[in-house]
């Protein structure tokens, strides 16, 4: 018997788009006050990874600021944001990654669920002004967890908002963080990105996300299950 999938999980960036260039551009513009250098190649270590854990991984670069105060960090972090959330104001409808409209457009179509599980407080914000809201049946936002990816623990919550077992699920990721969280939830996981590991199923780019090979792979996958 055929198994059909009953929700997708999608990530947001690097998936249904790239707001990672801002949160370097953020980034980058606090490096500036903190008096260290964040460059793309480092900027690649941060996708994925929650606000205060990325704050902390640039505060390692430099010895003399690993062991600030953890109020300090806090207003570091708040100034970034600050910067992230006037960037984002500049996002369309033209920033949704390429095949990814035409990817919720046919999962709809076949009634089936979507959620959105990113690590992003601002995911409903971009979301927003993306004007892909409706297309969304549930979100998890970083607020909605205590434990960030890899932990499963942001598509766990989706699937369990939508009211569907983690198995029908089919979650889609760019960040290896995100893969090995959607394989811990025991759901289908579709990467996006070459240098991925460990995925179900795996494609270089958006474009390449095709609705019905996911459907064959994710149906082979159920099958050797049972
Ligand atoms: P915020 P995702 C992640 O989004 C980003 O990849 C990561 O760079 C960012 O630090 C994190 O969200 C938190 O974002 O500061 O807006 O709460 O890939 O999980 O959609
Ligand atoms: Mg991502």
């Amino acid at each position: 018997m055929t198994q059909f999938p009953k929700a997708f999980i999608f990530d947001l960036d690097g998936v249904i788009t790239d707001t990672a260039e801002f949160h370097y551009l953020a980034w980058k513009e606090l490096g500036k006050e903190l008096g260290v250098t964040i460059g793309r190649e480092f900027n690649e270590q941060l996708k994925g990874i929650s606000r205060m854990d990325s704050l902390d991984r640039i505060l390692g670069l430099d010895p003399s600021l690993t062991d600030m105060p953890e109020a300090e960090k806090e207003q570091y972090a708040t100034k970034k944001n600050e910067h992230y959330k006037r960037l984002i104001e500049t996002v369309t409808p033209a920033h949704i990654l390429p095949g990814v409209k035409g990817l919720l457009e046919e999962i709809k179509q076949h009634d089936i669920e979507i959620a959105l599980g990113s690590a992003s407080k601002n995911a409903p914000a971009v979301l927003k002004q993306l004007g892909l809201m409706s297309y969304f049946d549930y979100l998890v936002d970083a607020a909605k967890v205590s434990k960030g990816k890899p932990d499963p623990e942001t598509f766990t919550t989706a699937s369990d908002g939508l009211g569907v077992a983690y198995q029908d699920c089919i979650g889609i990721e760019d960040a290896q963080a995100g893969v090995e969280a959607i394989n811990q939830a025991h759901m289908f996981s579709v990467g996006v990105g070459e240098l991925l590991k460990n995925t179900d199923h795996k494609v270089a780019t958006t474009e390449q996300l095709d609705f019905q090979t996911i459907l064959t792979k994710y149906a082979e996958w159920r099958n050797k299950k049972q």
